[in-house]
């Protein structure tokens, strides 16, 4: 079996890397390197590469110092969303570790709190151990990334190991108990308007399918979080919205606060899902299930805990609600779905706007015409990735990438490059406001080099759109404007950077539109040219520069800037259309 690599070289990893080039020529079965534009682009790639399949773990690689740092929001992103990704970094040679040497930087003590393990291996016979430790702790219990730093000489030394025998350890992950599930249905069956809240840890265990079968099961409607958008199908009727204060849908919130339990699998209770916890919390009880003890209790006390890998936990969720079925113990939840399911059909925002400049909604309406179920979509921060969640659909697990937690700017291109690494069959979509595009738009040359073709979609509106937003509330918009007159490009007309020329100059291909009935064609057209000539094709949508988008500080006081819909014309790929 062949796989991944990416990452920059430098003196200190040389000898890494003379071993993958030995490695990568073994004909299809050795180590394949893609090398970044910048180390940070290399971290957000393996996690991409990470995050597209079950089972895998993307690996980046630099040199000492200045790399290694680079790293480190890689490392933050993938610990934060429980994403296993290994950082490799050079060292310099153990007896020059006290001494200041070029580029020795304690990293392993700077990457600390953002893994599971972060190590300097100082002895070179503790070099396999050190790696199968690695892969046991990164798929063991929550997944996350770890970091392992080569001083030079240890790299160098030769040692005995046998990979033919070599056995990686097991793998931990803590399982539910029949007891603690039969509690649990108790609870649901006490409810009489529940929802099971669905987050990324059913994603990670692979697992949307028996989510799926427990929500037919026992006739529970389901809110996604924003980890675990896919893991039910936008167009199920037992899918009733995204919660939360951005990325979340009208009738989404107003079904969380019509409920009165919450089941939890694999969520953590994000700030940005729950709002205040007084209102999200009031009337209604909780049950947490999660596969890392310390994550219960942690944002509030549920009435009921269950530590437990998600697939694991709902295997025998099913296992029991199958079995209460047979006895005709399961409540009718039918009058229940068909009230969220009506809030589903009614609640809606308006996409459809002809304006120009061109309005982000309708940009969301067009994507879905565009791009079909099959889509994979990434996306990273700001209004056009929160805009993104409001009004896109997604129909399966990893079909929606994104960085939930930490959100850096610029992770979107390198995320996405790993993301069509990792399966370049895929028809990939990535999304990005001009700022996150920006911040790391040297990577589009990786994407060139290696041929990996994708649409990145550019919602341009020459502002840092979030932030000018929340700057609303400070009476200033300061500091947030990303327009100027681009002496080479009038035809920007103030708008700043001229992402087509840029883009192009990477070696990619590039549209740019500003008419609306422009979009469709221009992403079709899109599609067919990265399929042509294999790179990224970068279509750039120039916004009309100030849209305020849906959001609010409590579930129920989510301020609408924009007309909602009235009839199915106004939202016309909505999935329940009104009419
Ligand atoms: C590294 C980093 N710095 C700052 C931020 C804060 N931040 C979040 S969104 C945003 C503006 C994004 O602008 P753009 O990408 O153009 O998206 P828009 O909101 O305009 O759609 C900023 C500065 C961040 N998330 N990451
Ligand atoms: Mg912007």
């Amino acid at each position: 079996m062949s796989s991944s690599s990416v990452g920059s070289a430098g003196a200190a990893i040389n000898p890494l890397y003379a071993a993958l080039r030995r490695s990568s020529q073994k004909d299809g079965q050795g180590i394949d390197h893609v090398l970044a534009r910048h180390v940070e682009g290399a971290s957000h790639m393996a996690e991409g590469y990470t995050r597209t399949r079950a089972g895998n773990i993307g690996v980046c690689i630099g040199t000492s110092g200045p790399a290694g740092t680079d790293m480190i929001t890689g490392l933050y992103s993938a610990s934060a969303d429980s994403i296993p990704i290994l950082c490799i970094t050079g060292q310099a040679p153990v007896a020059r570790l006290h001494k200041e040497d070029f580029q020795a930087v304690d990293i392993a003590t700077v990457a600390k709190p953002l893994t599971k393990m972060a190590m300097t291996v100082l002895e070179p016979a503790q070099v396999p151990g050190a790696f199968q430790q690695a892969f046991h702790l990164m798929r063991s219990g929550r997944p996350g990334p770890v970091l392992i730093d080569l001083p030079f000489d240890v790299q160098m030394t030769e040692i005995d190991f046998d990979p033919d025998t070599y056995q990686p350890l097991p793998v931990y992950k803590p399982t539910a108990t029949r007891a603690q599930v039969e509690r649990a249905m108790d609870l649901l069956a006490e409810a009489e308007r529940p929802l099971i809240v669905a987050g990324g840890g059913i994603v990670n265990a692979d697992a949307a399918d028996l989510l799926v079968q427990f929500a037919e099961l026992t006739g529970v409607p389901v809110i996604p979080t924003l980890m675990g958008w896919g893991t039910i199908p936008d167009d199920h009727p037992l899918m009733v919205g995204m919660a939360g204060l951005q990325t979340s849908h009208r009738y989404g919130n107003a079904t969380v606060l019509a409920s009165d339990f919450i089941l939890g699998i694999g969520n953590r209770w994000a700030n940005r899902h729950t709002g205040g916890l007084e209102k999200y919390r009031r009337g209604r009880r909780f049950v947490h299930v999660d596969i890392e003890p310390t994550q219960i209790g942690r944002v509030f006390a549920p009435d009921y805990g269950i530590v437990s890998d998600a697939g694991a936990a709902l295997e025998l969720f099913c296992q029991v609600a199958r079995e209460r079925d047979a006895a005709s113990e399961l409540p009718d939840r039918s009058e229940w779905a068909a009230e969220c399911a009506d809030r589903k059909g009614t609640m809606q925002r308006r996409t459809h706007f002809d304006d120009v400049p061109i309005k982000p909604q309708r940009v969301y309406e067009e994507m879905n015409r565009a791009f079909g179920r099959d889509t994979v979509y990434v996306s990273t921060i700001g209004l056009s990735q929160i805009a993104a969640a409001q009004f896109l659909h997604v129909f399966q697990p990893r079909h929606w990438i994104n960085c939930g937690q930490a959100g850096p700017l610029g992770w979107t291109v390198p995320a996405t490059l790993g993301v069509v690494t990792a399966d370049p069959s895929a028809t990939v979509v990535a999304l990005s406001g001009d700022y996150d595009f920006q911040f790391m738009i040297e990577e589009l040359a990786v994407g060139a080099q290696f041929n990996l073709p994708y649409v990145q979609v550019v919602v341009n509106n020459s502002y840092l759109g979030l932030i000018r937003q929340a700057q609303r509330g400070f009476d200033m918009d300061y500091a947030v404007q990303l327009s100027f007159d681009n002496i080479n490009s009038p035809e920007m007309e103030g708008y700043g950077v001229d992402h087509v020329k840029v883009a192009e100059g990477l070696g990619c291909k590039a549209l740019r539109v500003h008419q609306p009935d422009d979009l469709l064609p221009a992403l079709e057209r899109a599609q067919k040219l990265a399929a042509e000539h294999r790179v990224p094709v970068v279509v750039e949508v120039i916004l009309e520069r100030v849209t305020n988008i849906a959001m609010g500080t409590e579930l129920d006081n989510v301020t609408e800037f924009e007309d909602l819909a009235e009839r199915g014309e106004d939202a016309p790929t909505a999935i329940a259309l009104l009419d």
